[in-house]
């Protein structure tokens, strides 16, 4: 069980909104959004889960928001991740770097980041048939299908098929049972969503943990052994061109100047450059 719906969620999400929609945010702005209502943006977010079980929410609960204002990217652009949440470092680098971009960027993933909500069939005396108080996790198995999962869900899996170009795909290098997740997003939505016709080449960046930064395991995971050698030849054998890297410095610039003193990083690390 994780925190309730966030107080003041529509009025963030309002605000969101005009934000996106004015091109406020540097963000690759479409002449489409600047049309967007906000009101009925907003409306139509609640309107297949207010008053509903947050653990049964109909897949396309959002469909109607995400046509308002639905993901899309700059062709060659499109960042996925999986099990690298914690420090934001995909996000990061792509909120400063207009060669990637990721869901958190795009309309639907802009307004939603970072918020809690989720349905409630007891009247919770706010009248909008959210639960204020308490919601259920990401990754409770009971709760399969909860209303932020199927949010982020759905919302990936647009932002998956529009893909054009060349793709990247930032993994984990020390996650747990495999940088490539087989339960992950995605793994399950996102890489079959691809399109062999228009995406050009996939990226596999894979990146160290630089906070965690256990001894000698740099690179439990490396681009030729495991579940990494795996997810190339599940790309390969759908007709997909892959590419695969190792702590691309694009990405371990950042790292190294949010965890300065990480020992992955300067001349001792394995496999850095001697600078
Ligand atoms: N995506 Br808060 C997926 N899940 C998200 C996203 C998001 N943008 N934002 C949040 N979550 P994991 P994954 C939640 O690290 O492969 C999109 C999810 O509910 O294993 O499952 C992105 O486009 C999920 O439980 O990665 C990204 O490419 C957890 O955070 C891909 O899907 C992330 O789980 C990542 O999903």
């Amino acid at each position: 069980k994780g925190p309730g719906a966030t107080h003041n969620i529509t009025d963030i999400l309002t605000g969101r909104c005009e934000e996106y929609r004015k091109c406020l945010l540097g963000e690759p702005c479409l002449p489409f959004y600047r049309n967007v209502k906000c009101r009925a943006a907003v409306e139509s977010f609640f309107k297949g889960i207010r008053n509903m079980d947050p653990c049964a929410t109909p897949d396309n609960a959002y469909d109607e928001f995400l046509n308002m204002v639905p993901p899309t990217t700059v062709r060659g652009t499109t960042m996925f991740w999986s099990g690298v949440m914690g420090n934001n470092i995909p996000q990061d680098v792509a909120q400063v770097t207009p060669e990637f971009s990721v869901l958190e960027e795009t309309f639907p993933g802009y307004m939603a980041g970072n918020l809690s909500w989720c349905g409630a069939t007891d009247g919770d005396g706010t009248g909008l048939g959210l639960n204020f108080t308490v919601c259920p996790t990401w990754t409770s198995e009971t709760c399969p299908n909860n209303t932020k999962a199927a949010f982020w869900a759905r919302a990936s899996k647009m932002l998956a098929t529009q893909a054009v170009g060349d793709v990247y795909v930032v993994l984990n290098a020390q996650r747990a049972g495999g940088a490539f997740n087989n339960g992950s997003i995605f793994a399950t939505i996102e890489a079959p969503n691809l399109n062999q016709d228009v995406v050009t080449n996939v990226a596999i960046y894979l990146i160290p943990d630089f906070q965690l930064a256990i001894p000698n395991e740099m690179y439990a995971e490396t681009c030729t052994n495991g579940s990494v050698l795996y997810l190339q030849n599940f790309l390969m054998n759908m007709n997909f061109n892959v590419t695969c890297e190792e702590n691309p410095k694009e990405i371990m610039w950042l790292q190294c100047a949010r965890f300065a003193n990480s020992p992955y990083c300067g001349p001792y690390a394995k496999g850095n450059p001697v600078v």
